[in-house]
């Protein structure tokens, strides 16, 4: 085995500071926190269901959603399923704690959302009638 001369570990770590620093900007600035959801028929489906206070991008895709769709997003201490329906079949919004939401993404639309969200737990959904029982919810919990 050679031993490399001083000089190149020192070369080696000068490359590295570079994306050392990077690294640090990235986490001090918050790295980029998304989610995607997508609606499938009359379902939807979250690639993260965990993710870092602060603000968060929604990238919804409405291509294989069948109809209009919606999200909202709320903030709620109860399981995604259990919020209360009402004779509209739509869940009751009175007392909903809506932190934000995208209205009437059309089938084969994307739609984006940016909220600020603090650490807890919500619910993604639509509440276009009868689709919330059709199962159009999910948890989702920001961490601290
Ligand atoms: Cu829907």
């Amino acid at each position: 085995m050679t031993i490399p001369p001083a000089g190149a570990a020192r070369r080696g770590l000068r490359a590295a500071i570079p994306w050392v620093l990077s690294l640090a900007f990235l986490a001090a600035c918050g790295p980029a926190n998304g989610v995607d959801i997508k609606y499938n028929g009359y379902s939807l489906q979250v690639s993260r269901t965990t993710l870092q206070a602060g603000d968060i991008v929604f990238n919804i895709d409405n291509h294989n959603g069948q109809v209009q769709h919606e999200l909202l997003v709320v903030q709620s201490d109860l399981p995604a399923g259990q919020l209360a329906l009402g004779a509209d079949s739509r869940v009751d919004e009175t007392g909903l704690k809506i932190v934000g939401q995208v209205a009437k993404i059309d089938l084969g639309q994307n739609g984006t959302l940016t909220a600020r969200l603090a650490a807890g737990h919500y619910i993604l959904m639509c509440n276009i009638v009868g689709h919330y029982q059709l199962g159009m919810h999910a948890d989702f919990n920001v961490t601290p």
